[in-house]
């Protein structure tokens, strides 16, 4: 099987992977962001590239259409809302899981020949803070890291970032290094313990949005014991006074952590000469995100520590072409290439490249409220590319009842049915990952390159097509007349070369001479260029600006904090992760992390499920009791959507509250009233069959046999055959019933022939047994009295809950060998093969290791 050479889809560490069309997967050592390394999202792609539930036509209001009609309507109703309401009647909302093609097109699209900047992205919901912050130190949105720093630092400062299951990779680089040189430390900041902070030498639980608090405190903390580099401030910094005089006026301890812990932190961070510090979303995704940023940068300015190896802050992008999309100018208030709206000769200059017959002079509407235009009527036409708003924006409801009430809405997607592509009256059918051809720029500036090594399903285009299609159906064809993303991608870089008089930090000179179809993983500027060196940065005066920031006003909060974000095996709204069974196994269903403490208060058990609600909406999770919340926090995860859940879309409950300079979304802190969910009966079914959606409570998932679903309900069926039955869309079974009529707990086994192709357990508690062992029976033969025992006999253990991906090993087998004497991450991969395979799992080996395991709600 002939391999091809591209890079994962997932998250921005950017990993070279060689793929093939039988579904092969495996790492590139080639690649210099994994050197063969993959996460187990990587390492499981292969299980995602079927067309099971892919979208293979247009449709036009739910049913199949030909492309012509499709694009001819939308060339009409996208032309109308322009004629009749202007351009800023219309709008574009796409991803940075676009390709860098895809993205060039869209904006020049929208902000030379529309001539709106309405197009923004979900990386407002994601790198805005780090994107306004960057520009308003250095001048210029520069990420100056790269990832052999972090192997060069001696102390790596991890704040707001689950790095362990969110770039993994990077994680296993780090545990490498601190494994190769012991004196490495690491410091993790984050209110809740996560698999990162088992790595860290030092865990900090800060208050929610203490960070500023915090880093203000550690500027005073370096003035006050005369540890600033004075020398390279005078050269290369302005505003060190009022940065220090406003860090002075804030009070450290608002950050939560103890004068001991920052005396620690302090001495950690001033005693080291060569410090990362890494941040992500508990850093952007805040009401006041982006000074957070400027608190943290003000640190490194003061210290000079930055352009140097192994020393800087480094904001780590999530999506994989996150990057890509700021460097094309993807977000609504910047232009292309790094350039401004605001800078009337970048305008011209742009415009003249473009030959357009029209430019952009405003920012256009930011993610939160381009969908609040929507609600209001403003926005008439809509077009929704490789994003899912109707799950991942705050106010998850109040953003679906927006997307209605646009009067024409197109959505673009693989898949045939989201909750955003539920709402589209035109719905289109992108190439996938596998499928089309491309770049992605990484965290570290590293443009690679996506290669397509299965045929384009059905009737699917690739994103930058179809937006070159609509285009030429509004007038505008000779500008978007590319026939293949090599031309996009020639043309962005000729563009860099058009406009570097303006001295801006993009300098994509390297590519002009390289062939697109053998394009190596190269980083921009230069693949040995260290930015700001020199010390030269890209304010007017060529120095670098110290902020005064201060933290923001807690207030009494009455309620819970909830805290949200990700899963190690979920990729987002899970179109794609929520494919691969094994995936599916290492967390089922959406769950809050509550305090045991809490849980006592809300006189809940393991198992039980509780009623999150405010203003915004309401959901019911299960309650997974773990010391890893702090008391009057919560955390839960922002995969689940309406297609997989009743109950379990978290953005339903999110405040739309954001920083006001990135317009970020503060995904991290909502307040919300908890109750439990007083439920009258439970259930577990496993099923070859999809399971569907329909109780009050019900999430369900892929399973390594097929599905499997969890339920609850307020009112007791009166049938339970017939309600099974139709949850798991089996008729013409043979079904076995065991009923305990005064413990009103029901057990049904499903055959086909002498083939078991259901389960279905409920009672009047949560139902406990081995659902590892449940989901092994399906499509075997055992008898039905052994099906509905729920339990292993000795001859067959059961596995457990799955906690390695890769080899499907459970916490059972894990246990037992920890038991058996294994002692160390190693042996359980010895003994198991745990761990062995992408490694992603480790951390929690170790936890496991450390007797406290990661909890899983119904075991
Ligand atoms: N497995 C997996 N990996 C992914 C993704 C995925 O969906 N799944 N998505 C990718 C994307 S797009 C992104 S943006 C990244 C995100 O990567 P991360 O930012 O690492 O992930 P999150 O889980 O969103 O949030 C990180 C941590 O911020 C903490 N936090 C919350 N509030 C605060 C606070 O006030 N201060 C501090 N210091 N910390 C706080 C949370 O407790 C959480 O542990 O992951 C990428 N990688
Ligand atoms: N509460 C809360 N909300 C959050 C966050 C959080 O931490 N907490 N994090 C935020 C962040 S950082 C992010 S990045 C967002 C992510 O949120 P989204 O972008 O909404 O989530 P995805 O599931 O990645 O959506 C991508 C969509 O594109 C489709 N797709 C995949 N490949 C292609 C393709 O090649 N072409 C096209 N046209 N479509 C494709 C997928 O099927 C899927 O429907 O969520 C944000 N929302
Ligand atoms: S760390 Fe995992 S998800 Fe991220 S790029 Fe690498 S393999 Fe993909
Ligand atoms: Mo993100």
């Amino acid at each position: 099987m002939s391999l091809t050479r591209t890079t994962c889809p997932y998250c921005g560490v950017g990993c070279g992977v060689l793929a093939g069309a039988d579904g092969t997967i495996k790492g590139d050592p080639e690649h210099p962001s994994n050197f063969g390394r993959l996460c187990s999202k990587g390492a499981a792609l292969g299980e995602t590239i079927d067309l099971k539930g892919r979208l293979l036509a247009p449709q036009i209001r739910g049913r199949t259409a030909t492309w012509d009609d499709s694009l001819d309507l939308m060339a009409k109703k996208f032309s109308a809302a322009i004629r009749d309401h202007g351009p800023d009647s219309v709008a574009f909302y796409v991803s940075g899981q676009l390709l860098t093609e895809d993205y060039y097109v869209a904006n020049k699209l929208m902000k030379g020949f529309i001539g709106s900047a309405n197009i923004d992205t979900n990386s407002r919901l994601c790198m805005a803070s780090s994107v306004a912050g960057h520009k308003r130190a250095f001048g210029s949105d520069t990420v100056p890291g790269t990832y052999a720093d972090l192997e060069e630092a001696d102390l790596i400062v991890l704040v707001g970032s689950n790095l362990a299951w969110c770039h993994p990779v990077l994680h296993q680089r780090i545990a490498a290094a601190k494994a190769a040189r012991p004196e490495v430390k690491v410091v993790n900041i984050d209110p809740r313990k996560t698999a990162t902070s088992d790595l860290a030498d030092l865990h900090l639980r800060i208050a929610p949005d203490g960070d500023t608090a915090l880093f203000n405190g550690l500027l005073a903390h370096l003035a006050d014991t005369d540890q600033l580099d004075d020398e390279y401030l005078k050269a290369n910094v302005t505003g060190r006074r009022p940065a220090i005089t406003q860090a002075r006026f804030g009070d450290p301890l608002k950050s939560g952590l103890s004068e001991a812990e920052l005396a620690l932190f302090y001495q950690h961070w001033a005693g080291t000469e060569k410090v990362v510090t890494v941040y992500s979303q508990g850093v952007n995704q805040s009401k006041g995100g982006t000074d957070k940023v400027n608190a943290i940068l003000n640190c490194h300015l003061a210290t000079g520590r930055i352009g140097k190896p192994g020393s800087g802050p480094f904001s780590v992008t999530g999506q994989p072409n996150a990057m890509g999309g700021r460097e094309v100018g993807g977000l609504a208030n910047m232009l292309a290439n790094h350039l401004d709206i605001e800078n009337p000769d970048h305008r011209a200059s742009v415009q003249t490249f473009w030959q357009s017959p029209t430019i952009c002079t405003k920012p256009g509407l930011k993610a939160v409220d381009l969908f609040q235009a929507c609600a209001n009527g403003k926005i008439k036409a809509l077009w929704v590319i490789s994003t899912n708003p109707a799950v991942s924006l705050p106010d998850a409801d109040g953003v679906a009842a927006a997307i209605d009430n646009v009067p024409f809405v197109v959505v673009s997607d693989i898949m045939a049915h989201t909750d955003t592509g539920d709402l589209a009256d035109v719905l289109l059918p992108a190439t996938g990952w596998g499928e089309k051809d491309g770049t992605v720029t990484n965290s570290e500036r590293r443009i690679s390159r996506q290669r397509a090594f299965l045929p384009a399903p059905g009737a699917a285009r690739p994103d930058w097509k179809i937006l070159c299609d609509l285009a030429a159906r509004m007038g505008w064809g000779a500008a978007f007349d590319y026939t293949s993303p090599a031309e996009i991608f020639a043309e962005y870089v000729a563009l860099s070369a058009a406009t570097a008089g303006f001295g801006r930090d993009l300098d994509l000179n390297i590519f002009a001479d390289m062939d697109y179809a053998t394009l190596l993983p190269t980083q921009w500027p230069r693949n040995d260029q260290r930015f700001f060196a020199d010390g030269a940065f890209y304010h007017p005066e060529g120095k670098a600006r110290m902020l005064p920031v201060s933290a923001p006003d807690l207030g009494e909060r009455k309620g819970f904090t909830l805290n949200t974000g990700r899963n190690r095996d979920q990729w987002h709204t899970m179109t794609r992760t929520g494919k691969a069974p094994r995936l599916g196994a290492h967390l089922a269903e959406p769950y809050v992390e509550i305090h045991p403490k809490d849980a006592t208060d809300l006189t809940l058990t393991t198992g039980d499920l509780v009623r999150l609600s405010n203003g915004y909406g309401q959901t019911v999770l299960r309650a997974l009791i773990t010391e890893r919340a702090e008391p009057g926090q919560l955390f839960a995860p922002m995969h689940w959507t309406r297609q997989q859940s009743s109950s379990g879309c978290i953005n339903t409950l999110v405040a739309p509250v954001v920083d006001p300079v990135s317009g970020q979304p503060a995904s991290k802190l909502t307040t919300v009233e908890a109750t439990r969910f007083d439920a009258g009966w439970y259930g577990f079914a496993v099923s070859r069959d999809p399971i569907d959606v329909t109780e009050a409570y019900s999430a369900v998932a892929r399973s390594l046999t097929g599905w499997q679903g969890e339920f609850a309900g307020v009112d007791t069926p009166d049938n339970w055959q017939d309600m099974a039955q139709e949850l798991l869309g089996l008729s013409d079974c043979d079904v076995t019933e065991m009923t305990d009529p005064n413990q009103r707990q029901t057990r049904l086994a499903f055959y086909e022939g002498e083939t078991l192709v259901g389960l279905f357990f409920a009672g009047p508690d949560p139902v406990s047994l081995a659902r590892a062992f449940a989901v092994s029976l399906i499509g075997t033969t055992t008898p039905p009295l052994r099906a509905l025992a729920g339990r292993s006999g000795a001859d067959q253990p059961d596995p457990g809950t799955t906690i390695c991906a890769c080899l499907n090993v459970g916490i059972n087998t894990l246990r037992a060998a920890i038991t058996a004497g294994a002692s160390t991450v190693e042996a359980l991969g010895e003994v198991t093969c745990a761990g062995t395979n992408c490694g992603s799992c480790k951390p929690e080996l170790s936890t496991l290791l450390d007797a406290t395991r990661i909890p899983m709600a119904a075991e």
